[in-house]
């Protein structure tokens, strides 16, 4: 097969008709059918798939019957998405890492040690709110009992959502005994931006992850009539939202190039035409090269938004919903991963990203690195996300070199 053959078998599933692109998010529509590709692909391959305790899945390729799980290589992303997503982010990093073991066992390949193919849960935390959520629970990087009491948008807790699923919330949480089983992790991901485009080589790996942390602002006003409130007595929450979206702004660019704020999601309470609005939950994304520089940069947008929200008459509360640590990946295992492509690929770059990824938690607890596919559009986290069908497959090669060396005798 090759990968681009493996991401059409579910190119139909979880589509969004609305948004375009793909909304695949924990325990939704499309959920159990992605998990059961994830089990049809590694069936083909004669891999044993288990899910852990965190609804985490794991395929197994065994170097022969009766060999201990230990000391294994594993390899994956995961098949949720942002809403209205591409079909890249997450799935490439799944199908390439089953077309890799297709592509060793095809040549004949006896790993010395298990080679493991995984999909990680609720990565882009669209549901939940809290990204990476499957390693994060497994590492013991979440709580468990505070995110089990997460709400989604219609109100529905984690556990809730969990137990519906016809799993057991009381199981939730760290795996040590698990995660001790192995002795690296590789993550195949497509680029999120255009550097590897503009210098034109297929895959990189990747130096680094920058810090991101995610707030959630609540700013209420006071809801009245739009037609009898005259302009000097209101209280207004969507005008002071739109301080706030300026204030996001303008503290990032004046940071720039490496500060990042977005607000890209945020709900109008209760949402009417003729309706001075009583609330505004707005969601807001910071990122810049330090964790210090997102906490000053935090601080600053902060001031600035209290600021717009005290001159409209309203009040503001700030909740942080998630922070991710800078991430500087082992040096050691992508030098290694380096050598082993450049024969085939040439000079392999190691470029720092502004995504966060499943390697990045478990990069505390494991060897890790990450390789990257070139995106032509450069867009992630949108319909217009792209890898060409070569590029994929050159991944995936990519992927099977790395494999080769690092589960080899
Ligand atoms: O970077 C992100 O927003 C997510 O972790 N993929
Ligand atoms: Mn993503
Ligand atoms: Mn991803
Ligand atoms: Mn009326």
């Amino acid at each position: 097969m090759t990968v681009a053959g493996r991401l059409a078998e579910i190119a139909d599933l979880g589509r969004d008709a609305e948004r375009g692109g793909y909304s695949r998010h924990l325990f939704d529509a499309s959920d159990a059918p992605l998990r059961a590709w994830f089990g049809t692909s590694a069936a083909a391959l004669g891999l044993q798939v288990d899910e852990d305790l965190d609804a985490n899945l794991w395929a197994w390729w065994m170097p022969q019957p009766g060999a201990v799980r230990q000391n294994a290589i594993a390899t994956g992303s995961h098949l949720d998405s942002v809403p209205g997503g591409g079909a890249f982010d997450g799935p490439l990093g799944v199908a390439g890492a089953f077309e890799a073991v297709a592509q060793l066992q095809g040549g004949g390949f006896a790993p010395a040690r298990p080679i493991v193919v995984c999909a990680f849960a609720e990565e882009e935390g669209s549901r939940f709110g809290l990204p990476c959520l499957g390693t994060r629970l497994l590492t013991g990087a979440a709580d468990a009992a505070s995110a089990l009491a997460r709400v989604d948008a219609a109100g529905v807790t984690l556990a809730q959502a969990w137990r519906e699923s016809g799993r057991d919330p009381a199981q939730v949480g760290p795996d040590p005994e698990r995660l001790g089983r192995f002795a690296a992790f590789v993550e195949l991901h497509v680029e999120q931006g255009r550097d590897l485009e503009d210098r034109g080589v297929p895959v990189s790996t990747a130096s680094a992850i920058i810090p991101h942390g995610r707030w959630r602002l609540e700013i209420t006003g006071e809801g009245n009539h739009a037609g009898t409130t005259t302009m000097d007595r209101r209280a207004d929450p969507v005008v002071a939202f739109g301080g706030a979206v300026q204030a996001v702004r303008e503290v990032a660019v004046s940071r720039m190039p490496a500060s990042r704020g977005t607000i890209g999601k945020a709900q109008i309470i209760p949402g009417g035409t003729n309706v001075i609005a009583s609330r505004v939950v707005a969601w807001m994304d910071l990122r810049a090269s330090t964790d210090d520089d997102v906490r000053e940069q935090h601080a600053r947008t902060i001031e600035r938004i209290r600021a717009a929200v005290q001159a409209e008459g309203c009040t503001l509360e700030v909740h942080e919903e998630s922070f991710s640590a800078r991430v500087d990946f082992d040096d050691a295992l992508t030098a290694r991963i380096t050598a082993a492509l450049e024969p085939e690929f040439g000079p392999v770059p190691a470029i720092p990203t502004g995504a966060g990824h499943d390697a990045g938690i478990l990069s505390a607890v494991l060897p890790t690195a990450m390789i990257f596919v070139r995106n032509p559009t450069g867009v992630s986290h949108a319909p217009g996300e792209d890898a060409r069908d070569e590029d994929c497959e050159a991944g995936a090669r990519a992927l099977a070199a790395t494999l080769r060396m690092l589960a080899g005798p």
